[in-house]
């Protein structure tokens, strides 16, 4: 399931670039081109679908696999022991500007609270 004009979608389909760095069936795990901490990376589901609550409404063991997949690239990273954070923008109002679901792992320095 794809959307036009999608540019994960494109991503998935090897039409834009990115830096892979895990893969399976159903997700995508890749580096951010803007990174915000020393490790910043997106996970995503292959399957379009625009928001985290989308996902949790269609698909809840998909969204429970793109969390564990975090997890295994914060394992991969070498960041699970100092602790990262795992970021699901929604909506526009909270800075989300693609909108096919994508977690944000970051981490490799301290991430203050509250965030901006
Ligand atoms: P947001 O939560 O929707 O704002 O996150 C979108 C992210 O996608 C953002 O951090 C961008 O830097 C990132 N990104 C990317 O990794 N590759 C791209 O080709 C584009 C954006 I355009």
């Amino acid at each position: 399931m794809t959307e036009q004009d999608c540019l994960f979608c494109k991503i998935v389909a090897g039409e834009v670039p990115a830096d892979v760095i895990r893969r399976t069936d159903r997700t995508l795990a890749f580096r951010d081109i803007n990174p915000q901490a020393p490790t910043h990376v997106l996970v995503i589901p292959v399957d379009h679908h625009p928001t985290a609550a989308a996902l949790a409404a269609q698909d809840g063991d998909l969204l429970a696999e793109v969390v564990r997949e975090a997890h295994q690239v914060a394992v991969a990273e070498g960041i699970e022991e100092t602790g990262y954070r795992v970021v699901f923008n929604t909506g526009p109002g909270a800075g989300q500007t693609v909108f096919h679901v994508h977690a944000h792992v970051l981490g490799g320095r301290g991430l203050g609270w509250p965030p901006g």
